[in-house]
């Protein structure tokens, strides 16, 4: 890059810091975004004739709401909601719920930002949005769950709509807390629309939609190594999470001939060296979504390694998953990576990476899968879900599971379009300006709006 467009991004990143004080989690997506963005624009006027990066980096709206519940005690609680609706050129807002007890706002903006990427990424109609609260819902009952779902979609509802915004799970946001938004939705509004997704299947869901984001990183790894004559079998997996991403990843690495060796969560990591099996990930599934429990059990259980507090990336691996959260794998961890063999990652989580470290990783080659492309599987059922619910009708596991492996083959084939470079591909960049495009060349259609 030269020094005149450094100076321009430079530039850039100045004013939205001072648009945006201390919103360090979007800044960093920003600055992602337009290290691609603004090379690839500068021969392109009509991009700065209409001020795209700037109204792209401004989202369209944010709603913030208070949101009052009682627990079983009969305690007054008070917890803080948003949804911030990022970009609706492409089609209605859609993006995830996000429950956890830090959450900021810094956070959901760079959320629905990545998101309005990945959606157009996708091929479907759909802009970016993403919501949530600083409710934890570890440790409550289930009618507290309840409760406050409830009080939260009470105030979200005036907000959303099958047109206008549908939001689904992410972080602490899983079938449980679906069911019960959607069912206060539905109470709320007396109509039965496609107005959340990760429905159960009896509500409007979709097969595969549980699957789809883990299944989808594990298809976008084995497109990154095909392209190199390489392939899944025999490799040695390294996974963060175990959550819904997590899971389903590890779940297709096994089906496709890897070998997973760990899963992490918020108390530290398991390293299991003879790798996980059909019956160990069960227990997992069982150990998370109904217990909800930590991984210490699974040392306990299996007779395998616990490291608390500690992240996986010390341990040797050919491929890595990173599918927890953000700011997983920093720079000392990305060394560790490349030093240890590692050749491709595949971001399951949002922004797992740190700048730095997808700096180590792109100056190494490794096959590197950003989240927006990796990880957009997720979103693309859920855009399917969307369809059938208009439609009425449900499609079978094998048309599902079709259309997901053709749309992550379509989104590695779209980076290659924009990102090939004389050391081979960069799918940051690929990934950047695919994204970009469509949703920029809407925005000019428009005119100034
Ligand atoms: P879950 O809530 O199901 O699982 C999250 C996992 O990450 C859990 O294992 C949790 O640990 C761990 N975790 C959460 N916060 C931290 C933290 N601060 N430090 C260490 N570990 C943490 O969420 P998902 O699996 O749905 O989401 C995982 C990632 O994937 C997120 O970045 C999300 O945005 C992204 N994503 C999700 C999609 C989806 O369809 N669900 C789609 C695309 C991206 P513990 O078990 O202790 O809670
Ligand atoms: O980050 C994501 O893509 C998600 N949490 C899924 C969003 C969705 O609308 O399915």
């Amino acid at each position: 890059m030269n020094k005149a467009t450094k100076s321009q991004i430079n530039q850039f990143m100045e004013g939205l810091e001072r648009r945006n004080p201390g919103e360090a989690m979007f800044h960093q997506a920003v600055y992602e975004v337009i290290s691609s963005i603004i090379p690839y624009i500068q021969d392109k006027p009509e991009y700065h004739e209409y001020r795209i990066l700037e109204r792209l980096t401004e989202p369209d709206r944010i709603v913030s709401f208070r949101v009052c519940w009682e627990d079983d005690k009969g305690n007054v609680r008070v917890n803080r909601g948003y949804r911030v609706q990022h970009n609706n050129s492409i089609g209605p807002y859609k993006g995830g719920i996000r429950f956890h007890h830090d959450l900021n706002l810094a956070e959901l903006k760079f959320l629905a930002f990545e998101q309005t990427f990945k959606n157009s990424l996708t091929g479907l109609p759909m802009g970016g949005g993403k919501g949530g609260s600083d409710f934890n819902p570890k440790g409550k009952s289930d009618r507290e769950v309840m409760r406050f779902c409830q009080s939260f979609m009470t105030q979200l509802t005036r907000h959303i709509g099958p047109h206008t915004d549908i939001p689904a799970g992410d972080i602490g946001v899983g079938a449980r807390e679906i069911s019960y938004m959607f069912g206060q939705h539905l109470r709320l509004n007396n109509q039965f629309t496609g107005v959340l997704t990760g429905k159960g299947l009896a509500f409007g869901g979709s097969l595969v939609r549980t699957e789809a984001t883990g299944y989808g990183s594990v298809y976008f790894m084995e497109d990154m190594l095909k392209q190199q004559g390489n392939s899944l079998d025999g490799k040695v997996a390294t996974i963060s999470g175990s959550g819904n991403v997590a899971q389903f990843t590890a779940e297709k690495a096994m089906q496709l001939g890897a070998k997973v060796v760990t899963l992490s969560d918020r108390s530290g990591f398991i390293y299991d060296k003879e790798g996980l099996s059909h019956d160990k990930l069960e227990f997992v599934k069982s150990l998370k979504t109904n217990k909800r429990g930590t991984l210490k059990e699974y040392a306990d259980e299996f007779g395998c390694e616990f490291h608390a507090d500690a992240k996986p990336w010390k341990v040797p691996c050919d491929i890595a998953f990173p599918s927890a959260t953000q700011n997983d794998i920093d720079e000392d961890s990305a060394k560790l990576l490349v030093k240890n063999g590692c050749i491709g990652v595949s971001e399951g989580a949002n922004m797992p990476s740190t700048i730095a470290a997808i700096d180590v990783f792109q100056q190494s080659n490794l096959l590197f899968g950003p989240s927006k492309a990796a990880n957009a599987g997720g979103v693309a059922i859920s855009g399917l879900e969307m369809t059938q619910n208009s439609m009425r009708l449900s499609w079978s596991v094998d048309e599902l599971n079709e259309r997901l492996r053709t749309i992550m083959r379509d989104i590695h084939d779209k980076c290659l379009e924009h990102g090939i470079e004389k050391n081979g591909v960069n799918y940051v960049k690929g990934a950047n300006i695919a994204g970009f495009i469509k949703v920029a060349n809407a925005m000019i259609a428009y005119g100034i709006v």
